[in-house]
């Protein structure tokens, strides 16, 4: 695909036909739950056909009680339905500098959705977890070859870990998304969703659940979606695990002309992990002066919040650069600038947006 193409797909942006990976624009954003035809789609191999009916779905390992259950089945538990944002690890990548490879997300690798689905506690209570175990890792059915020389020669399926702990709180394994049957996309019959953790650990077309006594070094889990952690001195790759606290800003968007001396709203989303979001700052100077935002709505556990700022615009037409920041009620906040440990991935240092202020 040549460098600087743009397809929309259902108002998304194709950043790749194979795999398929669509970007939501994010300036679109409107309301809290985003709508399933505009949720970004990340995929690593060709989507899956799975017949639900010849569906089962594994449970395994470090259990007395392995077992394995079909749709049908899953579909008769107790379920609950909460709204989750996912967020990819390369979400923003684009604008790392020097440019690094990876599918180019700009701001809209992120969504919230509604999912329906059954705690993965209740299937590990069934399976009886052995006090040896330590992590479950999610397989997905999808599969194929990579082009990493460092991949494992043959094939591969998706595959990525939790803590058990993690894995007995408030995973679920979710069948619907905004009410309807999860989309072939999307992970249908079946997926993860790992609340507050960036949505690589959200494994979809789900197969088998395996309890393990040992930190799962998959591909997924090492060579890729890790990053640098210093010990000492000593740099150790990590897993990407928990989302880091991050607001973007929707509108005005990159590049747009806003009106001189007058009232423009700026507004976006701001989203944390295992907290809430206590406050959001809007710089209209490039970072040199901040002023809050107000959230707007209810704060939800792992989901995103809206904000907004009437901005009054300079009477003078030229440049200006906005400018968001999210703190937690952890005190988290968003880095200035970018730690290179972090490779290509958990980018949530300030992001500038130039607009012209125009007469
Ligand atoms: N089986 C499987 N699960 C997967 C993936 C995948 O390629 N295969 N991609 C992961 C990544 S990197 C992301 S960001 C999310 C994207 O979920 P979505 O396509 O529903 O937005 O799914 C995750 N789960
Ligand atoms: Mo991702």
């Amino acid at each position: 695909m040549p460098e600087n193409y743009i397809q929309l797909r259902d108002g998304r942006i194709v950043r790749s036909e194979a795999p398929l990976n669509l970007e939501m624009p994010f300036e679109t954003v409107e309301s809290f739950i985003t709508p399933t035809k505009s949720f970004y789609v990340r995929t690593h191999f060709p989507i899956p056909k799975i017949d639900r009916d010849a569906w089962w779905l594994h449970v395994e390992g470090e259990v007395e009680k392995p077992f394995a259950l079909n749709y049908e089945e899953l579909l008769k538990l107790e379920s609950l339905t909460v709204p989750v944002t996912l967020e990819c690890a390369g979400n923003n990548r684009h604008f790392l500098e020097p440019k690094v490879k990876g599918v180019q997300w700009e701001l809209g690798a992120v969504g919230t959705a509604e999912w329906t689905g059954v705690p993965l506690s209740v299937l590990l209570h069934r399976a009886v977890v052995r006090p040896n175990a330590r992590e479950v890792v999610f397989e997905g059915v999808d599969h194929g070859m990579l082009d990493d020389p460092k991949s494992p020669p043959g094939e591969l399926s998706y595959s990525r870990s939790i803590p058990l702990e993690k894995a007995q709180r408030d995973v679920l394994l979710a069948y619907r998304m905004n009410g309807n049957d999860v989309p072939p996309e999307h992970g249908f019959p079946v997926r993860a969703i790992v609340p507050g953790w960036y949505a690589m650990a959200s494994v979809k077309w789900l197969q088998r659940i395996i309890v393990t006594d040992r930190p799962f070094a998959g591909y997924y889990q090492t060579l890729d979606y890790a990053y640098w952690k210093r010990r000492e001195d000593t740099a150790e790759l990590s897993p990407v695990t928990e989302l880091q606290v991050k607001a973007e800003i929707a509108k005005p968007s990159q590049n747009e002309t806003v009106p001189a001396n007058s009232t423009m709203r700026i507004h976006g989303a701001a989203w944390a992990s295992d907290a809430e979001i206590a406050r959001v700052e809007v710089s209209t100077d490039g970072g040199s002066t901040w002023k809050e935002a107000t959230l707007l709505g209810e704060s939800k556990a792992n989901a995103w919040r809206f904000w907004e700022f009437n901005w009054k615009t300079p009477t003078a037409p030229g440049k200006q650069t906005l400018v968001a920041r999210a703190t937690d009620s952890r005190g988290q906040t968003q880095p200035a600038h970018r730690d290179p440990d972090r490779g290509t991935y958990v980018i949530n240092h300030l992001l500038p947006i130039e607009v012209t202020v125009g007469p």
